[in-house]
Formats: C-alpha cells, sequence, structure tokens
C-alpha cells in the first residue's frame, strides 16, 4: 500500500463482544494481564494478574493545526514543504529519475501491523498502522508556527538546503503563501550565542507573563483563523541548555506560574511554551533534549489534564543503539564500550558546538542503554546494597561516550558513527563498526508528523475500570510517543523503556487494545502442534 493511499476510515471493523461501534465512538474491553513477582528464599513467587479497562476512543479526528516553534528551521521548512509536496502531488526530477512524494520514514504511514490471521491458510494479515484507528492524515495538517528568525518560509527552505533543487523550486510558491514565522521569545542565555544573528522575529520586551500572553493568544487566534479543534504545538527549535531545577522557582505548578510573573531568569523559552500549551488546553511535544518538562510543568499539565510529550526526537544513531545494544544483551554478549561520533553541518550542528547546548543532547543520547542492561544481571553485576538497603550507584554499565561535531561543508548530511566493544565467549572480543550517511532533517520530519498525529489520537481515547467508573482521558505524560523520541518522558516513578522493539509492541498494543484485540504474540501454536 502506498504510503500516500487515500483516508479509509472504516478499513478495519472488529466482530466481537468485546467491540461496539458507534457514530461517535469505537469501545473495547480490554484485560490487562501482568504478573506481580515476589522473592523469598532466593525463590521468584508469580501470581498472574488481569485487569479490566473499556476504552473509548472518538472516531473523528479533530481538525488539526501543527503549530511548531522553530518552523523556520530545516525540520520546520522540510516538514512544511514535504507536507505540501504530498498535498500538491508534486513530482520533481532527480538525477535519479523522477520522484514522487511520499511518507517514507513515518511508522504511521508507512509502516504496517500484523492483525491476525486469514482462516483456512494461516497466512498472516497485516495492516497500515494508520488504519488501526481513524487517524489525521499529514496532508490534512494545518501549519503554523513561531521562529526568532523572520525569513519568509519559502526563503527559509532555500536556507536549509535539505530538498532537491526542483522540489524547492516547484513547491516555492505554496511555501511563499505560509508566509512569516510569527515573531518569538529570545532569551539568549538559552541557546547557543552563535544563533544571535537569526534573532530578528522577537515578541518584544521582557516580561515573561506578557511573553506567555502573547504566545497563547497566538494559539487561540490560530485555532480561531483556521477553524481548528486542535492545536498540536511542537518545539523543534534549537536545542537549549537544561534549566537548573531550584526550590521554590520551577519545582511545583504554582512555583513556576509565579516565576513566569516576576520573569525569574531560569524559565526557558520552551517551558513558557509547554505552559502556554498547557493552559490552552493544547498539547505540547517536546523534539529537542533539553529539561523543559521541568517539575512545574509535569504539575501543571497534570492539575489541567493536558497532554505532554518528549523530549528529543529519535531519529538515527540512538534509534540504532536501542535496536542495537538490546541485540547484543539479549544475545548474551556483553559490550564493554559504546563510542558514537557525530559530525554535521546544519543550523542545528552549530547550535550544539556550543558546551551547554552539547551537555542537554549529550544528556539524552547518553542514557538509551541503561534498561537493557539494568534488564541482564548475569553479563552486569548489579550495583552494591547500602547499610539502607538502598542501592549504592547503578551497577555496572558498558563505558558509553556521545562525541558530536560541527563541520560546515556537509551541511544537513549527518556522518555517524559508532563502535561496539563486546566481550565473548570465554574471553574473546567482538568489534562492530557502523558508520551511517544521512540527510538529518529528513530523518526528524516523518518523526515530527507521527508524533503529531498520534498525541491527536491519544486525546480522543478515554478509558475507565475498576477504579474509575467514569471515562477519563489518559495520563497526562504520553509514554507511548516513545517510540520516536530518544529520551521518553514517562510517568514520575515509572521506569523508563528505551528498547525500541519493546516501544513499538507497546504502541500496537495499545492501539489493538482500543478496537478490543490482543496484542499477537509470536507463539504461532497452531505451527508448534499436531
Ligand atoms: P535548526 O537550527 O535548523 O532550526 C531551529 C529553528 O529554531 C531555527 O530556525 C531558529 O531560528 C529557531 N529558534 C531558536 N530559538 C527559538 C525560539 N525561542 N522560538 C522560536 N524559534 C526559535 O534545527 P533543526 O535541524 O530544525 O532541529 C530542530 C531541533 O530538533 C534541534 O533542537 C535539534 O537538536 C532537534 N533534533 C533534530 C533532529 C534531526 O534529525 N534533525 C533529531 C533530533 C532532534
Ligand atoms: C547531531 O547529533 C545532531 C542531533 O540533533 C541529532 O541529529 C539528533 O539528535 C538525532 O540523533 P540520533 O542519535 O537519533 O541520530
Amino acid at each position: 500500500i502506498h504510503p500516500t493511499a487515500a483516508r479509509r476510515p472504516h478499513a478495519i471493523v472488529v466482530q466481537s463482544e468485546n467491540t461496539s461501534y458507534t457514530d461517535d465512538y469505537i469501545t473495547a474491553q480490554y484485560q490487562n494481564r501482568g504478573a506481580d513477582v515476589t522473592v523469598s528464599n532466593g525463590q521468584y513467587i508469580i501470581n498472574p494478574t488481569v485487569q479490566n479497562v473499556q476504552f473509548r476512543t472518538k472516531r473523528a479526528p479533530a481538525k488539526t493545526g501543527l503549530m511548531m516553534i522553530g518552523i523556520g528551521g530545516n525540520n520546520g521548512t522540510t516538514l512544511c514543504s514535504t507536507i505540501l509536496a504530498n498535498r500538491h502531488n508534486i513530482i520533481w526530477h532527480t538525477k535519479n529519475g523522477v520522484q514522487q512524494p511520499n511518507y517514507i520514514g513515518s511508522l504511521l504511514r508507512a509502516s504496517t501491523v500484523r492483525i491476525g490471521t486469514e482462516p483456512g491458510t494461516g497466512k498472516e494479515v497485516h495492516v497500515p498502522v494508520s488504519d488501526v484507528l481513524p487517524m489525521v492524515h499529514p496532508n490534512d495538517l494545518v501549519l503554523g508556527g513561531w521562529d526568532i528568525s523572520g525569513m519568509r518560509m519559502d526563503k527559509a527552505m532555500f536556507r536549509a538546503k535539505v530538498l532537491d533543487y526542483d522540489l524547492q523550486r516547484q513547491v516555492a510558491p505554496h511555501m511563499e503563501l505560509l508566509g512569516s514565522p510569527l515573531p518569538s521569545i529570545y532569551y539568549p542565555d538559552f541557546i547557543a550565542a552563535n544563533q544571535e544573528a537569526r534573532a530578528d522575529n522577537l515578541i518584544p520586551g521582557t516580561d515573561k507573563q506578557a511573553h506567555l500572553e502573547h504566545i497563547r493568544a497566538d494559539i487561540r487566534r490560530f485555532k480561531q483563523d483556521n477553524e481548528l479543534d486542535r492545536a498540536v504545538i511542537f518545539w523543534t527549535a534549537n536545542t537549549e541548555r537544561y534549566s537548573d531545577i531550584i526550590p521554590g522557582v520551577n519545582d511545583t505548578a504554582d512555583n513556576l506560574l509565579a516565576a513566569i510573573k516576576s520573569s525569574h531568569s531560569e524559565v526557558s523559552p520552551s517551558t513558557l511554551f509547554a505552559v502556554a500549551a498547557i493552559l490552552e488546553g493544547e498539547p505540547f511535544v517536546n523534539g529537542a533534549p533539553q529539561n523543559t518538562f521541568v517539575p512545574g510543568v509535569i504539575d501543571l499539565a497534570e492539575r489541567h489534564k493536558s497532554f505532554i510529550g518528549g523530549d528529543d526526537l529519535k531519529s538515527g544513531q540512538t534509534k540504532l543503539k536501542s535496536v542495537f545494544a538490546e541485540f547484543l544483551v539479549n544475545a548474551g554478549i556483553k559490550p564493554l564500550s559504546i563510542a558514537s561520533y557525530n559530525h554535521l553541518g546544519n543550523n542545528d550542528g552549530h547550535n550544539l558546538s556550543a558546551e551547554r547546548q552539547f551537555k542537554s543532547k549529550e544528556i539524552s543520547k547518553s542514557s538509551v542503554v541503561d534498561d537493557m542492561v539494568n534488564a541482564n544481571r548475569l553479563l552486569f553485576k548489579a550495583p552494591e546494597i547500602g547499610e539502607k538497603g538502598v542501592p549504592v550507584g547503578k551497577g555496572e554499565h558498558p563505558d558509553h561516550i556521545v562525541v558530536i561535531k560541527y563541520v560546515p561543508a556537509v551541511g544537513d548530511s549527518k556522518r555517524a558513527i559508532d563502535e561496539y566493544y563486546s566481550e565473548i565467549f570465554c574471553g574473546g572480543r567482538s568489534t562492530i563498526n557502523i558508520f551511517n550517511e544521512c540527510e538529518d532533517s529528513l530523518l526528524a520530519t516523518p518523526l515530527i508528523l507521527d508524533l503529531t498525529i498520534l498525541t491527536e489520537l491519544l486525546t480522543r481515547v478515554q478509558y475507565r475500570n475498576d477504579t474509575n467508573a467514569e471515562f477519563s482521558p489518559l495520563y497526562s505524560v504520553l509514554s507511548l510517543l516513545s517510540y520516536m523520541l530518544k529520551a521518553p518522558l514517562v510517568k514520575p516513578g515509572t521506569e523508563v523503556v528505551n528498547s525500541l522493539n519493546r516501544q513499538r509492541n507497546a504502541l500496537e498494543a495499545f492501539l489493538k487494545a482500543c478496537i478490543g484485540l490482543e496484542n499477537n504474540n509470536d507463539l504461532l501454536l497452531e505451527t508448534r502442534i499436531w
């Protein structure tokens, strides 16, 4: 099925007493099966558990806008121009021949899910992920947003130097119609000093409360002007430095709101945008690595039952690492070191050449193997237990380094080099090197689309169970978005899952649960028995 296949609203119908359809909703009963494990005298005592949950999904996707902060950058302009190319079916010439627009790289539009087997033959049936539940089509997203650079969108696309010239040339008149980005807020201390020359499109003043009101008004106006039901607010602006977490300033919702009122210097632009989105009841996704979601933001989102997701798009090197490291550890091979280098020459690379902004990226790229390592205490020693029964340190871990260098000549075409050095059988050693080269923004753009479309969908799903008799929205932190994110934000107190396979399984299982289906497992019993 071609990734740009036309919308097919009723592609799947589940005939079961667990699933019912009305004009407005799909409602499904689901049994959430797990196991409680306790350890007693060195023995694992396991009690299987079952929870009954009912999911209700509003069928009609909202008329949705995507408001990007940083719309004039490489990701922002690439996203707008490729949607316009798809929408207007612009065909262009490359040195390899004629190229058609598509949504390759989008999990939702270009990948499939196994939905069951054909009766009789047992042949597996796969459907596009976007058919499992009604979802917004990317071509239908209404595009807008802010940038500290006021360059008109067609010119900003040329500045990005991502797309083939023949496509740029043809899509430019459509991009021109998007006009210039909305003025934004610029607190120079948060992004690299080398970005200052771009900052010519600013909301005046230094009063952060006034800035918050301004952005909220922008969101309301954008929704009103475009008759939208929903606007997903998406940070794809420069990576900021980390904000200090200061008790009394950004540790609770009330303190954060007060800090904005007093224009406290530690409130970052991205945090201000997140607060604006939450107060407007619109979801906010952070595509960059900084700690936008200080505790006060999470508290505020919970209070308003608003949705947030982050952090940092997982486009290439880290995505592969979250598969490769798991493969090694699950194969019983012990990674001793993982050394990751990359260099790139776009504006993102320029900003990341500053120490504090690099630090944010280094943190988000570094935690990705932790859960796989912690899951295998045969290979990696557990932390020692201190006096009060509390673990000391993190336990044994492979050496893991991340290096990023700015090399202007290569532009958007990022080079990533990874060395996995591992211990194998009886003292042997294995060294595996990976070299990857690709246009960074062409990897990132489909992720922004997937995150936006999934976020909109998740705002339409409600649940009830034994403890909540009334249908309630999902929890504010949308950890189901983890597949597309390097350092997934999760419900405080719960564990982060970095494994790409597990993240995808979770998403598939959730989408299927919403239509009353169990996730397929690979038991394939019919192939194992007579
Ligand atoms: P870019 O530098 O081309 O674009 C960022 C844009 O944000 C610029 O146009 C800049 O003027 C604007 N900006 C900076 N501060 C702003 C503010 N306060 N308000 C509004 N606009 C502001 O960068 P690119 O390549 O588009 O990447 C965007 C972000 O996504 C970066 O933080 C990057 O680290 C992150 N990212 C990118 C990935 C990729 O593969 N391209 C993958 C993972 C994350
Ligand atoms: C260089 O690391 C620039 C970054 O913005 C990355 O391109 C981006 O974070 C993607 O990282 P990864 O590890 O998913 O390829």
